[in-house]
């Protein structure tokens, strides 16, 4: 399995964020990509190559433009203000009772117009580091679309939790949501994204939740009590068109390998039945019991069978790096996933 990755990702460090009332370093920091790549290199999983440029139209096929052209431009207007504080961030969201149909002129009304958190912050490289993952994703979503049975997007930033308007838990660009509307767009009928990552994928939702030719599954932690708390419950099935193509799994803090293992075989009933021509794997693995800031309690030996089970469906598809922040373990853990899936 070929892993598409660019160094450019490394521009995006040094951010800050928000954890318990304090401003702490970002946990979704460089070293969690360069652990994988290495860890990728060492096991000779494949061959990693860097990602092709590709247009942002292709971006704003489930983007808001008015949004990606502002991410674009949030340092520089940032910047213009001549503030010295290296790390941009939102403090004020257009919340219940606040319009949220007129965008502001002031990049600090429009930081938090186009945010749903405080989680997604601009530092000097991170719009470059934005198109990087954006680049990533599509590069491995075209080797899957001419015909490799897989493909290992190593995209960083994540994506999956940001919508067609907003940024927030540490994305900007939906790097899943993008591969899968270029999958469509290049012919594919239809799509299944799973999404493993801990957290629920509300921005994938958002994008597809009126759609029938994206089917997506969630397995995640039950946002009554986890990040990101107001999209992700078990009775989000789709509206529209697309009643019925969205399956939320929402499990308690402390889920073990037995009750997850169980859910996936929920999902992979799911997505047979669906019989998308491509899946797109969201990737994350802070599913890990030794994750900073996560609760589920898979072991490194599961990440494997995960991979393996996957290809059981024995579709296309296509890995989408998400979260995990446990880095001495998120090399092993996801080369696991993916050897899993290529047969041990
Ligand atoms: N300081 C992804 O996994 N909340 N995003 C963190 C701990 C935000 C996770 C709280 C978690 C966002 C892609
Ligand atoms: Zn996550």
């Amino acid at each position: 399995m070929k892993t598409i990755y660019s160094p450019r990702h490394k521009g995006h460090s040094g951010h800050t964020e928000l954890a318990e009332g304090v401003v702490v370093p970002g946990f979704e920091k460089p070293e969690r990509a360069e652990i994988i790549r290495a860890r990728m290199e060492e096991t000779g999983l494949g061959p990693v190559v860097a990602p092709v440029s590709h247009d942002l139209a292709r971006a704003k096929r489930v983007h808001d433009a008015g949004y990606v052209e502002f991410l674009g431009r949030a340092w520089e207007m940032w910047r213009a203000e001549g503030r010295d504080a290296p790390v941009a961030m939102p403090f004020v969201f257009p919340a219940r009772g606040l319009r949220a149909d007129v965008p502001p002129d002031h990049v600090d009304g429009l930081l938090g117009y186009y945010s749903f958190d405080a989680g997604a912050n601009f530092v000097a490289g991170t719009w470059d580091a934005i198109q990087s993952s954006f680049d990533t994703a599509l590069t491995a979503a075209s080797l899957v679309h001419s015909g490799e049975r897989s493909a290992f997007a190593l995209c960083r930033p994540p994506g999956h939790h940001a919508g067609s308007m907003t940024m927030g838990g540490y994305c900007y660009i939906n790097n899943a949501a993008v591969a899968a509307q270029w999958l469509l767009d290049e012919g594919a009928n239809r799509i299944s994204i799973l999404d493993i990552d801990y957290h629920h994928g509300n921005g994938t939702q958002e994008i597809f939740y009126r759609r029938s030719d994206v089917q997506l599954i969630n397995i995640h932690a039950d946002p009554k009590e986890e990040y990101p708390y107001f999209l992700g419950h078990a009775d989000e099935e789709g509206e529209g068109d697309g009643e019925g193509f969205n399956h939320n799994y929402p499990l308690p803090f402390g889920t073990e390998w037995a009750r997850w293992c169980e859910v996936l075989e929920e999902a992979r009933a799911k997505i047979a039945a669906y019989a998308p021509d491509v899946l797109v794997v969201s990737l994350g693995v802070d599913t890990y019991e030794g994750d900073p800031i996560s609760k589920f309690r898979l072991q490194s030996e599961h990440y494997p069978q995960i991979g393996e089970r996957i290809a059981r469906l024995n579709l296309p598809t296509l890995f989408v790096m998400e979260g995990g922040y446990a880095v001495e373990a998120i090399g092993v853990n996801v080369v696991g996933v993916l050897s899993g899936f290529e047969g041990g």
